[in-house]
């Protein structure tokens, strides 16, 4: 049998493509990713912001992140870990969306890999914990626009046919790419609008009033040394640190707020804003400490806090006696298992909804969140705090124990040389050296100070607040010219030294002694 071949010859197509060919399929890609983005996210604050491609993505890369690198970018990023995420991803899909532009040149591949990417994208938004189905439409609607935007940019039309981009004026080209970064543009900007419209969470805030509340004990002065660059005793708001797993702030409303607790209770209840005015709150001042906190870091702050004590919310609903631990639950997904033991021992356990003086910073946790005084933050301090369920320990996990940190979490004995500051050079002869030590629930009540080799000397406490307050301390040093390690210890309210071995943050807290190497001329 014969086959027919076809007698007249094909014009050649396929040149190779030029070099400009190559800037324009990369360019097209570029602008094809923004489109999926732009779109995805105002369809996304229709829905919900928390449905954006861009968070979806992040977030579910947040919880799949090994502890070791979690620790790894918060030493290295602190509380930027955020930005240094959001700037990886954004480099990342920069690189993906040119090759995919690249890919485009001769059949639709580059089409297909952006299709993936949406699917993986919307799966990673069915995921969230909020998530309805409604999750799935942004991460679609962005990838369809962004699949049109780059057929039209290759081929000067929504098809599939063979590119034609040798024949579309470089002025055509430049015109379609424009308008597609017009979209790209102005839907992220249009989102980014509607999203503060229409949660404007920061507006309710200016306009919540906080009850007054019988002022925590006054700091006396002697509580805070006047020691330039020594931390001051209370944190300020803006310069409190802050550790969370929320890329995008979570958006509740005063009034939208609710607290249930339940679970191993006599009965369910539930609180709104109004049913705690009827309450009568207090005002502590607690010092709080992350868990990922190095030897010498500055995960740690002092803040006047003001709230409800948990105890007594509890109390109403009736805690059975064989409950063991207080599960808590965020507005978005996040959860902390705390003892119960630690809220009901009749510390200063808080339901808080004011931070020195004002409602909660948004970032804090607005309209209200956990403070539990000897507890690091991720077994205690859940932020945007919605839902308490009393529980055991042999039956629920939370967020981070989840992922092998440890259960119980009480907050290690640590102290930090503030001043000098690292790799100072002082002058001999007299060098005042200070910092702040802290043992949560146990009170710090020595420190002491170690030059190179030399025998341990006390340090000058300031008067201590509370044992759930860190302790200002100084030291005098006769200082002599050379190169000196200066080292640092303290000893808890039970009589316990700081341990000298060395640990790592995770599965529960740093230990060592801090060092700080210092010149003297
Ligand atoms: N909702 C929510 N609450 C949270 C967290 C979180 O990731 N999400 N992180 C916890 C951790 S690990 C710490 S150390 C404290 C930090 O509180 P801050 O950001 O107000 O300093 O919040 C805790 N509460
Ligand atoms: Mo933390």
């Amino acid at each position: 049998m014969v086959t027919s071949r076809p007698t007249s010859a094909v014009p050649e197509r396929n040149s190779p493509p030029r070099r400009s060919g190559i800037g324009r399929a990369a360019l097209s890609g570029v602008l094809a990713a923004a489109v999926v983005l732009g779109v995805g996210h105002l369809v996304a604050v229709l829905i919900d912001p928390a449905a954006s491609p861009f968070y979806a993505l992040g977030a579910t890369m947040v919880d799949h992140t090994p502890h070791e690198l979690k620790d790894a970018a918060i030493r290295r990023f602190g509380s930027r870990d955020k930005q240094a995420l959001f700037a990886t991803m954004a480099v990342v899909m920069l690189i993906g969306a040119a090759v995919a532009g690249l890919l485009e040149r001769r059949r639709p591949i580059g089409s297909a890999l952006l299709v993936a990417l949406g699917g993986l994208t919307a799966v990673a938004a069915l995921q969230r914990p909020t998530a309805t189905v409604w999750f799935a439409v942004p991460a679609v609607a962005g990838v369809l626009a962004g699949v049109l935007t780059l057929r039209i940019l290759r081929t000067g039309g929504p098809g599939l046919r063979a590119p034609a981009e040798e024949g579309m004026t470089r002025r055509t080209f430049l015109l379609l790419a424009a308008g597609a970064g017009a979209l790209a543009a102005g839907t992220a900007a249009t989102g980014r609008w509607l999203g503060t419209r229409l949660r404007d969470v920061a507006a309710d805030r200016a306009r919540f009033l906080l009850p007054r509340a019988a002022p925590a004990a006054p700091v006396p002065d002697a509580a805070q040394p006047a020691v330039a660059g020594l931390t001051s005793f209370l944190t300020g708001n803006e310069r409190f640190y802050r550790v969370d797993t929320a890329l995008q702030l979570p958006a509740l409303t005063s009034a939208e707020w609710r607290l249930r607790i339940h679970g191993m209770v006599d009965r369910t209840v539930e609180f709104d804003i109004d049913s705690l005015r009827d309450r009568t709150p207090v005002e502590r001042i607690i010092t709080l400490t992350c868990v990922s906190n190095e030897v010498g870091g500055e995960l740690a702050g002092t803040a006047r806090w003001l709230g409800y004590p948990l105890a007594d919310l509890l109390a109403g609903a009736g805690v059975r006696p064989d409950a063991d631990m207080l599960l808590s639950r965020s507005v978005d997904g996040f959860t902390a298992g705390t003892p119960l033991s630690a809220v009901l021992d009749g510390r200063d356990a808080l339901l808080a909804i004011g931070m020195n003086g004002e409602p909660l910073p948004i970032a804090h946790g607005y309209p209200a969140r956990l403070i539990i005084p000897g507890l690091y933050g991720y077994v205690s301090a859940t932020k945007w705090v919605v839902d308490l369920e009393v529980t055991r320990f042999d039956r629920a996990r939370a967020y981070w124990t989840e992922r092998g940190w440890g259960d119980r979490a009480p907050i290690k004995t640590a102290s930090r040389i503030d001043v000098p500051a690292a790799f100072a050079t002082v002058d001999a002869g007299p060098v005042t050296v200070a910092g702040v030590a802290w043992a949560q629930r146990r009170g710090v009540t020595g420190v002491e100070v170690q030059v190179d080799d030399r025998p341990w000397q006390p340090a000058i406490l300031a008067a201590q607040y509370s044992v759930d307050t860190w302790r200002q301390w100084t030291w005098r040093w006769d200082a002599t010219p050379g190169t000196h390690t200066l080292r640092v210890r303290a000893t808890d309210g039970t009589g316990e030294r700081q341990t000298e071995q060395r640990a790592t943050p995770f599965p529960d807290g740093a230990t060592g002694w801090h060092s700080r190497v210092v010149t003297v001329r």
